[in-house]
């Protein structure tokens, strides 16, 4: 891939941490690695600030694409990711390295992997970390070998395990552990997954792949760790997928809220394996049984295996990767926020009550710093019955075209209501997060969209609209929710240029990018709002300022 469509070198992508054919342009990202020679290496002099974010992790300057092999090791979280050192576009890519003790402030410490050996020296591309027993991390990356973007396996240790910040990592001389073979597309072969250690005592990875149009991935046995023998078939593969990348495959537990760690296997646990699709830059994962005996990875019947799937996030949202955090039994997930543009909560207002929101009321939330903040409201109404019914001629699949169609001030039924973000104060510029309700037959189906259209006006220099070639499109997807008790929450964190909103309790997430040029900093508003027929109750809301981390040292 990577994109980017212009080399303005504050347009920086962040990283998220919650609860994305050839240089075809889809998503405001370019597929494929996509060199800008011309910009990679122009060094940032002035760093915009007035799209950074506050809250979300973002380096002082330049490119950052995905989170590489996160771990928690002694008591210290480590954030590896894709970044660029000497530019705002994708390209001279390493391993750079933070670390943190509460996932709040980040502290900046050497580079852990960069091209110096043969078997990288053309690019350090993604990977994950794995804890071998002893408590000894090792990191699996993947190296890019020569001009034709041959791909292999490496790995690297940490030089001193008494470094509580494991600064120095060493690439030993019997890399790369892995090399495609006959039957591997060989540019097409990266980033591999955390290992998990099998009954019988053997390691296995997976890394991301394709077979012409088939999404698969590769895997890979191991004893030793060092010594690889590719497995007869893929832990799983979908046809029509196009080359899976970032490739996460974790247990969890039907039975408890806990996370789990990567190799716990047994009758109350499945597998979520996720992919992220080259073609459409989405991510998508499955639920499923892990067949042990077999080496097989077999999606839940119900489940839909490729594009028309579920999504972590139905916005800008790409190669995630998921860790376990012994220290509180949780599996953590790290997404990258890709860029859509050219290329301790400080409780200030918490206020709860019930306000009615009628048809076309908005009910603006004062008193905190709404550029920067974390809103969460529930919605509540008396009845179903207004709900507009679901054209049965409509896409059930393409949530995104229905919320182009019906946005926030498309009168309906049962809405849309939900929050109006980075508003200016007289809506030239709003990115409205909503829901809206259809009855289809003997059920109710809910839209969840983040509507990017009208999130930035012009470009006080040059009076286009701002980024005339960004992306920002209607992201929506559909909520799997019981509508029961009739409410529906919304949570919303707002970062500047980040609005990255869960709902029904983040059974759908969606993180949109946007770049306001009005709505920035205190002129910012926040409006509850309806524009549905039937009246909506706020039944709670709850809004507090987000403060900047003490310490983002980048
Ligand atoms: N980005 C990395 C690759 C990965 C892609 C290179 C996903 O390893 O497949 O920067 O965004």
């Amino acid at each position: 891939m990577e994109f980017s469509k212009s080399a303005v070198n504050w347009a920086l992508p962040v990283l998220l941490l919650s609860c994305f054919l050839a240089f075809l342009n889809i998503n405001g990202v370019e597929a494929s690695h996509k060199v800008f020679t011309e910009f990679q290496s122009i060094n940032s002099v002035n760093v915009r600030q007035v799209h950074r974010t506050g809250y979300h992790f973002q380096p002082t300057k330049h490119w950052i694409n995905d989170p590489n092999g996160p771990m928690y090791y002694n008591g210290v979280y480590h954030l590896f990711y894709q970044y660029n050192p000497k530019g705002a576009v994708w390209g001279n890519i390493v391993w750079a390295h933070s670390v943190s003790t509460d996932l709040i402030n980040w502290k900046k410490v050497e580079h852990a992997i960069y091209p110096s050996k043969p078997f990288d020296q053309y690019g350090c591309w993604s990977g994950s970390a794995t804890i071998l027993p002893g408590n000894k991390p090792i990191i699996l990356y993947t190296g890019i070998i020569d001009k034709n973007n041959t791909q292999v396996q490496n790995y690297a240790v940490p030089a001193n395990l008494s470094d509580p910040y494991l600064r120095e990592w060493i690439k030993p001389d019997n890399n790369p552990l892995i090399v495609a073979d006959q039957s591997v597309n060989k540019t097409s072969f990266r980033d591999p997954t955390t290992a998990w250690l099998g009954r019988d005592g053997h390691w296995r990875i997976v890394m991301g792949s394709r077979r012409k149009d088939r999404g698969m991935t590769h895997m890979y046995r191991s004893k030793d760790f060092m010594h690889w023998t590719k497995a007869g078939h893929p832990l799983h593969s979908s046809a029509g997928t196009g080359n899976w990348e970032c490739p996460d495959f974790y247990p969890v537990s039907i039975s408890g809220k806990n996370g789990l760690d990567t190799s716990v296997m047994g009758p109350n646990v499945k597998h979520v394996l996720k992919v992220s699709l080259d073609v459409t830059r989405y991510e998508y994962y499955t639920l499923g049984t892990y067949l042990a005996q077999q080496d097989r990875y077999v999606p839940d019947k119900d489940m839909i295996d490729g594009w028309n799937g579920l999504r972590y996030d139905y916005g800008n949202f790409y190669a995630s990767k998921s860790f376990f955090d012994p220290s509180k039994n949780r599996r953590i997930l790290w997404g990258w926020a890709n860029e859509s543009d050219t290329t301790d909560n400080d409780v200030q207002k918490n206020w709860a009550g019930i306000q009615k929101l009628a048809k076309g009321e908005k009910i603006e939330i004062k008193g905190i710093t709404v550029a920067q903040a974390d809103v969460d409201v529930t919605f509540t109404f008396n009845s179903l019955d207004n709900a507009e019914p679901f054209d049965p001629s409509w896409d059930r699949y393409d949530a995104q075209k229905l919320c182009s169609q019906k946005g926030s001030t498309v009168e309906g039924g049962l809405g849309p209501f939900g929050l109006l973000t980075l508003a200016s104060e007289n809506l030239e510029e709003y990115t409205p997060v909503f829901f809206r309700v259809f009855k289809d037959q003997n059920k109710h189906i809910v839209l969840m969209c983040s509507d990017a259209s009208r999130s930035s006006l012009m470009d006080p220099k040059t009076h286009m609209k701002n980024g005339n070639d960004a992306y920002r499109p209607s992201f929506a997807g559909f909520v799997n929710v019981d509508l029961k008790d009739k409410k529906l929450s919304l949570r919303s964190l707002i970062d500047n240029s980040v609005v990255e909103s869960f709902g029904a309790g983040g059974k759908t997430c969606i993180t949109s990018r946007v770049y306001p040029t009005l709505a920035v900093y205190g002129n910012a508003h926040l409006y509850a709002f309806n524009n549905g027929s039937e009246t909506v109750n706020i039944e709670s809301l709850n809004a507090w300022t987000m403060s900047r981390p003490l310490q983002m040292n980048h």
